[in-house]
């Protein structure tokens, strides 16, 4: 930004004298946050189209996760599982009963629930499809992100996630992100060795590629005919932000309440973490059914803070607040006129602008530049400038994911300061 006042640079002097250096943040400074808008400590107000990479669906602070946080908080935060507690059986009847599985496995971030589900689905391929001894393959799918424990970044594409962190788990294979022959291939090759199938039903970090129509039905279906499990990452995805409770949901158009109607691809595992707590608190979990969850026995797998009072209170408000307040529906209306406003905009600007895609409320804007250009970030910094908050992703592509509580006003006056900063920004 052209003046970063003095409060926000001594805020970010301190990040940069005393934290490890392993983001590249906007330089601004946010100290206060309120549905679809964050305050910095110059008092500036933005839009924040980020969400916390989705975590904040429902917006910042809402009223009703606050008073279940501090409730549960002052009551029993933490047990550990070592015992039980009053709120972890009925947030899993509440979230089974909801997502349609038997069981659910609670933990706290999303790369752990990532792991969890690799480790249910090498145990499964060894117990229950007789996969000899270490021998299990998981497929994955090029330009994925999942997190960044070792074992998913050693199937990760980026070099700056994998680079000199190796040596690296074993026991995957990639196909290109959408490829059903590709896919088909791999099973046909491998498929008496392959335990799963791990995919991100729309690809973030990758940029927001939404795959060809049909790719998710063929490849579950592949799985099926090769019995392989099918294991949806929802992380970011997941949770209203597509336009449906699931982005696996595709275009069923009930409120957040899973109804699995005709477009309802099922996954095996379904892997959830993100606005399950609404932003408030890390919350994660995998869901499955009886079939493949019975091979977790006690001592197998665990989390001290998995399940906790605390995250349980938390994850069953966040996910009630997406059915009261139509969550879903409202993502999907307001996302197709955020994609036409922004189509108009790529065809007044084709200089700067190359196209937009997306679903629901999770869209990219292509910026025309190279990857390696600062073009996307610079407009950022122009945005943040203007009022609204945004990320690039892949350097010249920038994501554009507001609080699912944002109204069509609001949106429609974030639009109006996207272009005013094309606008201005476009060069002769
Ligand atoms: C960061 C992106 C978003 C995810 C999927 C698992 C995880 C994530 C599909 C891990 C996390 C994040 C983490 C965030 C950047 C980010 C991201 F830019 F990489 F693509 F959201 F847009 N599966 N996504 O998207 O979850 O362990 O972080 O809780 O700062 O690295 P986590």
């Amino acid at each position: 930004m052209q003046e970063v006042q003095n409060k926000a640079t001594y805020y970010i002097e301190l990040e940069n004298r005393h934290g490890a250096h392993n983001y590249h943040p906007l330089p601004v400074v946010l100290t206060k946050g309120e549905g679809v808008y964050v305050w910095d400590v110059n008092g500036k107000q933005y839009y924040d189209f980020l969400s916390a990479y989705s975590a904040v669906n429902q917006g910042h602070c809402h009223p009703r996760l606050v008073k279940a946080l501090s409730e549960q908080a002052a009551r029993l935060a933490l047990t550990s599982r070592a015992f039980h507690n009053d709120q972890l059986g009925p947030y899993e009847k509440y979230a089974t009963e909801l997502f349609g599985f038997d069981k659910l496995l609670p933990m706290n971030t999303g790369a752990e629930a990532v792991e969890t589900a690799i480790k249910i689905c090498r145990k499964w391929g060894y117990e229950k499809k007789q996969i000899p001894e270490d021998e299990a393959l998981i497929i994955v799918c090029g330009q994925n992100f999942h997190g960044r424990t070792v074992t998913i970044i050693s199937f990760s594409s980026d070099p700056d996630a994998k680079g000199h962190f190796g040596p690296y788990t074993p026991g995957f294979l990639s196909i290109p992100y959408g490829d059903t022959d590709a896919f088909r291939q791999m099973l046909e090759e491998h498929g008496k060795r392959v335990a799963g199938f791990l995919v991100e039903p729309i690809q973030g970090e990758a940029g927001v590629v939404v795959p060809p129509e049909n790719f998710l039905r063929e490849a579950a279906a592949l799985c099926r005919q090769h019995q392989v499990l099918f294991i949806a990452d929802e992380i970011q995805t997941g949770i209203g932000r597509s336009g449906s409770l699931l982005a696996v949901c595709g275009d069923c158009s009930c409120e957040g309440r899973c109804e699995r109607g005709p477009t309802y691809i099922r996954p095996d595992i379904l892997i959830l973490g993100k606005a399950l707590s609404g932003g408030m608190y890390p919350v994660s979990a995998v869901l499955a059914d009886d079939a493949i969850m019975e091979v977790i026995t006690p001592g197998t797998h665990g989390s001290t803070y998995g399940g906790n009072p605390l995250a349980c209170a938390v994850a069953v408000e966040a996910l009630e607040i997406i059915q009261d307040e139509k969550l879903p529906q409202n993502a999907r209306r307001l996302g197709k006129i955020f994609r036409e406003k922004m189509q108009a905009l790529v065809e007044a600007f084709p200089k700067l602008l190359k196209g937009v895609r997306g679903k629901g409320l999770l869209n990219a804007l292509l910026i025309n530049d190279t990857p390696e250009s600062s073009t996307a970030w610079q407009l950022c910094l122009a945005l943040a400038e203007n009022g609204l908050l945004a990320k690039p992703t892949h350097g010249n592509i920038i994501r554009f994911a507001p609080p699912l509580t944002i109204t069509e006003e609001q949106i429609i006056d974030c639009c109006r300061i996207i272009e005013q900063t094309v606008r201005t920004f476009e060069r002769p």
